[in-house]
């Protein structure tokens, strides 16, 4: 039997950058004095994460709640927006702090997105939107999604936190829908600290996004929008800089140690992995793990890990419509699939310095575990 390890192994660990780069980034910093509101650092980065996401237009955040807020206040939109409870909290609060009303999909059993088959019988008159969240960077179906959208005449706002990097057809994911929202929290598969970016379609929203990151003043004495204060500093602009430099080498680590996982768990009675899309390039943000009919719960292997102080986590649960601020609206049961999922999803451990040798140790628990 495995023994219980000393250090504990927690679900990720931030990407840093040596630790001279990023004090070298600093000087400047301390010689403008100009610490946030759109400084040099915010620009440079714009410029360079605009390239590497493929991406014809982006703007900035402070974190990727604010941007997924502000790009559906952008959109000027009123009534229902369709969107998914297999999500973090962010999803479902970004479109009720809007005055919008969330309609939630049920998702797919595959790869946990939204279920396109069900979309069309939940549009309405007062459907506005809809909000899919590319969870753990599986992309949903962008292609039936748009279609749909075209001919009901909607709003698509993707949620795409988890997506960094990731293209479809040799094609960035933001140039996917009417606007992509990518979170660089600390937690992600690249991070600048807290941070975030929209990417959008029309070059006309620039303009708007700008001023709603900026408590919406449209001139020295105007403020013509209620806005936020959603501007990313220069701190974050300059890790954001340092860690873009390592992004392709973590997402290659990530890969290697997936398919270590993949190697150990595929085809266990009972263990269920996503598939990949041969025409997705993936960013191997999570590892999620589906049991269903395995030996052991979800619950009892998340409890068995924790007592070898592995700690893995419940990504996502409990569902968005079960969570006390919505429950009196909604019913998990009304997306069976959803409440089904997130009553049997782990995400195990993983980022780039995390050694093989836990990877294989994790499936040994998960293993012995299953056995009783
Ligand atoms: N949409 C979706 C689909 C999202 O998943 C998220 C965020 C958003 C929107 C909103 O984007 P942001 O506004 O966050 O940019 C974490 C993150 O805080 C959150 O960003 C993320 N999703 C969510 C899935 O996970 P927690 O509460 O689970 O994080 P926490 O603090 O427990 O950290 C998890 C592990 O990460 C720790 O055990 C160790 C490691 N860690 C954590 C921090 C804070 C580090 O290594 N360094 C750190 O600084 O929510």
């Amino acid at each position: 039997m495995s023994e219980k390890r000393e250090d504990p192994i927690l679900v990720t660990r931030s990407l840093l950058p040596p630790l001279e780069e990023y004090v070298e980034m600093l000087k400047p910093i301390w010689d403008s004095a100009w610490l946030t509101n759109m400084g040099t650092y915010h620009e440079e980065f714009k410029r360079q994460l605009k390239s590497y996401l493929m991406a014809p237009n982006l703007e900035l955040f402070v974190n990727g709640h604010m941007a997924l807020e502000l790009a559906i206040q952008a959109m000027e939109l009123e009534g229902e927006v369709i969107t998914t409870p297999f999500s973090f909290s962010s999803t479902a609060h970004a479109i009720v702090r809007n005055g919008l009303t969330p309609v939630f999909c049920d998702i797919n059993p595959e790869d946990y997105t939204l279920d396109v088959d069900m979309l069309e019988d939940l549009i309405t008159d007062r459907t506005c939107a809809i909000v899919p969240v590319h969870v753990y960077g599986n992309l949903c179906d962008v292609e039936r999604i748009e279609t749909i959208a075209e001919s009901h005449g909607l709003k698509v706002i993707y949620d795409a936190a988890h997506t960094f990097g990731e293209e479809l057809d040799g094609k960035g994911v933001g140039r996917w829908g009417d606007a992509s929202m990518f979170s660089f929290h600390a937690t992600k598969v690249f991070n600048s600290i807290e941070g975030g970016a929209v990417t959008f379609r029309d070059p006309k929203l620039e303009e708007r996004l700008y001023q709603l990151k900026n408590f919406g003043i449209t001139g020295y004495e105007s403020v013509e929008h209620v806005g936020a204060n959603g501007k990313m500093n220069e701190f974050q602009a300059a890790m954001g800089l340092c860690n873009l430099r390592y992004v392709e080498e973590a997402i290659g680590r990530r890969r290697s140690l997936v398919m270590r996982y993949r190697s150990r768990l595929d085809g266990i009675e009972g263990i269920r992995l996503c598939r990949e899309n041969p025409r997705v390039r993936y960013n191997y943000a999570y590892m999620p793990v589906v049991f269903d009919g395995y030996g052991a719960t979800r619950d009892e292997i998340f409890q068995v890990l924790k007592e070898h102080n592995i700690h893995v986590r419940k990504y996502f649960y409990p569902c968005i419509n079960d969570y006390a601020c919505y429950r009196d609206r909604y019913r998990k049961e009304e997306t069976p699939v959803a409440a089904r999922i997130s009553g049997q999803v782990l995400t195990l451990p993983l980022y780039p310095e995390l050694p093989t040798e836990v990877v294989d140790e994790v499936c040994q628990v998960i293993r012995e575990a299953g056995r009783g």
